[in-house]
């Protein structure tokens, strides 16, 4: 964007005022697209996206922009998660130009890195005493914050603005920003400090393209520089040739260049006059962040997240990408019948989000008509019950659970009364039938005129209390309860490294690749039937092959089934195994025993989320 002569600054728009728009505008606009996944917010305008993943799950930091904005009127940053990257957790606003008493506007494009335990999120704010911008940097022990101002003053500034934070392979790491220059500096271990004085990176048309017609920008670079390594390539992703802006980037040998322009990653397209590039990779696969004006109301200052997956080219390039509505497909499911926030979200229909007593945020806002749509999620052989934790200040309303579309078939409907107060908790409880296989669930909310009631978190309860599957403690919700060790070792209750809930199953003291967390499933199989087998598995340490194996003996005879293909998995994130196969069996079966076993070593293991159905 053009830094020299900002478009003038707009009034903030009354909160309520889009709450009453949106629902509107979003019902004629997704009577469309069933399969939109962009933006991946659609209850607040997000934009200049900052992807980073931490214990397995992918965190996207934003900004925001105001309704109605007609600037860049921008005052908080804000947090999301997923572990499917089709819904969404929102973490609220973990950071605000609040944070920075030195600072009195523009929260603008920042990033977060992790360090030693903690997160740094640098940012371009205005300061106060100055006017001009300048970089702050907040830390915090935890990726969705809360956030305190690091230095009580600004880490660095020189008027220009969209830090990004690099740590090289040697630990040397690298503050980057700038607009209409680009600069680093070196980050010294502590991370909000640094060594030597800011450096210009030499703005060369062959390292950043060539523009014409602007005798002071000689270059394509604009702003948002986004820098990585890959496969011993260094990356700079950026915000190319206002106004629109396209993404484009350049490669180097080292951290600070030489640069040599590559190409462009995503042309003009769209309705905002800005975009801004994050990469990640995650779970297996790469991930371009960009932003657009795609949402109703949307334009270059109402801006909006979205993603799409890629793969490099075998030369380490990028290809080139169109912005898309459908985004990425989902990876894996999500289960029920562990509690869910009800602010995970695949898709959101007149909702708002807002702190919540409980910790944490709540949905709320929310009016007759207003929907959630919850990709995936996996009900297997049938839900019996479902559970919301709702708060209503008036005399609430229904909420309906539907499968496949928002008209789509009834399973059950629970009813809110009024709580005396919106932050007033109480559990609502309904029977379910009709809720099977994995499905799109939408919570369709009903009831009279106004707001009818908050929701802080759900779930649903099985028809068989074991989540639709032949496995007990499936999501190790329960401690250790019904798992035994096959072998040799120690099974523990894990609260620290979860795939999802608060509990995972650690399997350590292997001394056989045989070894692994095992149940008894005797008495459930039925012969020729095809099973369904999902788990979740991390390592502590190493890269080993897991398989989920059944032990069946019949007749004296010992046969070995595997029920999903092999995964290799490491200590950085949890990979999901799923697969068919079909149980049989001749004469009588005397044991049927269910294990996760390596191919070899006795690498210890983290084991979430297993169902066989
Ligand atoms: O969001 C405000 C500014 O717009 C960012 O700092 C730039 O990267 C552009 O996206």
């Amino acid at each position: 964007m053009n830094l020299a002569s900002p478009p003038p600054r707009g009034g903030r728009t009354r909160r309520r005022l889009a709450l009453v728009l949106v629902p509107l505008m979003l019902a004629t606009f997704f009577a469309v697209p069933a399969r939109a996944d962009n933006p991946v917010v659609q209850h607040v305008y997000t934009a200049d996206p900052a992807p980073m993943v931490h214990n397995g799950r992918l965190y996207l930091y934003t900004g925001r922009d105001e309704d109605g904005s007609t600037y860049f009127t921008m005052r908080e940053w804000r947090v999301f998660s997923t572990t499917d990257m089709s819904n969404w957790t929102d973490h609220g606003v973990p950071m605000s130009l609040a944070t920075f008493s030195w600072a009195d506007a523009d929260a603008w494009a920042g990033h977060v890195i992790e360090r030693n335990g903690q997160f740094y999120w640098y940012v371009p704010v205005r300061q106060r005493s100055t006017g001009a911008r300048a970089i702050g940097v907040g830390v915090s022990n935890s990726p969705t914050g809360p956030f305190r101002d690091a230095l009580g003053r600004p880490l660095v500034g020189n008027g220009e603005i969209d830090p990004h934070a690099f740590i090289d392979d040697n630990g040397q790491a690298y503050l980057y920003w700038g607009n209409p220059n680009l600069w680093y500096v070196r980050l010294n271990q502590d991370m909000i400090s640094y060594s030597g004085s800011p450096t210009q990176i030499p703005l060369t048309t062959a390292g950043f393209g060539t523009r014409t017609g602007n005798a002071s920008r000689p270059t394509l670079y604009e702003e948002g520089p986004w820098v990585y390594k890959r496969n011993g390539i260094y990356y700079n992703v950026f915000a190319a040739e206002c106004c629109s802006e396209f993404i484009g980037y350049s490669t180097a040998p080292g951290p600070t260049g030489p640069w040599t322009y590559r190409g462009t990653v995503m042309p003009r397209q769209g309705t905002s006059f800005t975009n801004h590039p994050g990469i990640i990779d995650y779970a297996g696969n790469s991930y371009f962040f960009y932003h657009n004006g795609a949402l109703p109301g949307g334009g270059g200052y109402t801006r909006s997240v979205a993603v799409e997956r890629f793969s490099y080219n075998a030369d380490g390039s990028i290809p080139t990408m169109n912005m898309t509505s459908a985004g990425p497909p989902q990876i894996g499911t999500l289960n029920p019948y562990v509690t869910q926030e009800a602010e995970t979200i695949n898709w959101a229909n007149g909702i708002e989000t807002e702190p919540s007593s409980e910790g944490g945020v709540n949905v709320g806002w929310i009016e007759n008509g207003d929907w959630i749509r919850v990709r995936g999620v996996a009900f297997g052989t049938g839900a019996s019950s479902f559970t919301a934790r709702v708060a209503s200040g008036s005399s609430g309303g229904n909420i309906e659970l539907r499968l496949d579309s928002v008209t789509g078939p009834l399973v059950g409907t629970c009813a809110v009364t009024g709580t005396g107060g919106w932050q007033n908790w109480t559990n609502t409880t309904c029977n379910v039938s009709g809720a099977t296989g994995t499905r799109d669930l939408y919570l369709r909310f009903t009831g009279g005129s106004g707001y009818l009631f908050n929701i802080n978190n759900w779930r649903f309860t099985a028809g068989s209390g074991t989540g639709g599957s032949l496995v007990t403690n499936g999501n190790m919700e329960s401690g250790t309860t019904g798992w035994s060790v096959f072998g040799s070792g120690t099974l523990s209750s894990n609260t620290s490294v979860v795939r999802s809930g608060s509990r995972s199953l650690l399997h350590t003291g292997r001394t056989g690749s045989w070894n692994g967390p095992s149940q008894d499933l005797t008495s459930q199989l039925t012969n020729g039937r095809t099973y369904t087998t999902t788990l979740w598995v991390r390592s502590q340490s190493g890269t080993p092959s897991v398989r989920p194996t059944l032990a069946l003996t019949a007749n004296g005879t010992t046969s070995y089934l595997q029920l999903t293909p092999s995964a290799t998995v490491n200590a950085n994130g949890w990979t999901q195994l799923t697969g068919t196969a079909t149980v049989s069996w001749s004469g009588s079966l005397t044991n049927a025993r269910f294990y996760v076993e390596t191919a070899s070593g006795t690498d210890s293991f983290y084991l979430d989320d297993v169902t066989i159905q």
